[in-house]
């Protein structure tokens, strides 16, 4: 059995555990609920940088962060499954998720700026800096929507957690700002029905 470090709320969590659909380890993964704001939470010795999510082998080998974790259940399962082996289509699949981690990454900074910091300490700078790595990536995106498919590769799962996750924390696909990429999403569940079981909660 396979051990998740990771939480509900977490993109990068789901994005593992998306892949693991596809990878044929869904059933594998056992769940570890995790607090990355408690020091005593033992992801800490798992992983020294603090992150979710972090996996466990059953040797206790652990692996972080996602993208490393993602190749190790791809190439478990023969590879080719969410990444493509062949290029250009594994450089093009690499990129989206790059593209769709780093929004992520950049409004998980805002998030932190809320709640990491008094609200008379916020760095207005700052926060619209990573707003327009934000706007930009999701710029881009909209002008040119991956195409949802049954058998998504990692690219197109990012972005799909990239969007919900959004969504989630910032009402970000409902603000009506991205109709293409709305429509991704919603093509996206149709196609891949269980991707609504993963669905970041508090
Ligand atoms: N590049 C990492 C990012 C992981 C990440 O930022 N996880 C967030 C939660 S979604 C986290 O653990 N934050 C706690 C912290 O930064 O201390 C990955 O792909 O796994």
């Amino acid at each position: 059995m396979l051990k998740l470090r990771s939480s509900a709320a977490s993109p990068f969590g789901r994005k593992v555990k998306v892949a693991a659909l596809f990878t044929g380890h869904a059933d594998k993964l056992e769940m570890l609920p995790t607090d990355t704001m408690n020091p005593a939470d033992p992801l800490r010795q798992d992983n020294p940088l603090g992150k979710i999510p972090c996996l466990i082998l059953p040797d206790g080998t652990t692996v972080y962060d996602s993208r490393v974790i993602v190749e190790y259940l791809d190439h478990e399962a023969g590879g080719g499954k969410v990444i493509p082996a062949a290029w250009p289509a594994r450089l093009a699949a690499l990129k989206l998720q790059a593209l769709a981690d780093g929004i992520t990454d950049a409004a998980i900074l805002q998030l932190y700026e809320g709640r990491f910091r008094a609200p008379e300490k916020h760095e207005p700078a700052w926060i619209a800096h990573q707003g327009g790595k934000v706007e930009r990536g999701l710029g881009t995106l909209e002008a040119n929507p991956p195409v949802a498919s049954a058998t998504p590769d990692i690219g197109v799962i990012s972005v799909a957690c990239m969007l919900e996750w959004y969504e989630f924390r910032f009402s970000g696909l409902s603000s009506g700002k991205y109709p293409k990429l709305a429509a991704f999403a919603a093509e996206f569940n149709r196609l891949v029905p269980a991707f609504a079981k993963t669905k970041p909660h508090a």
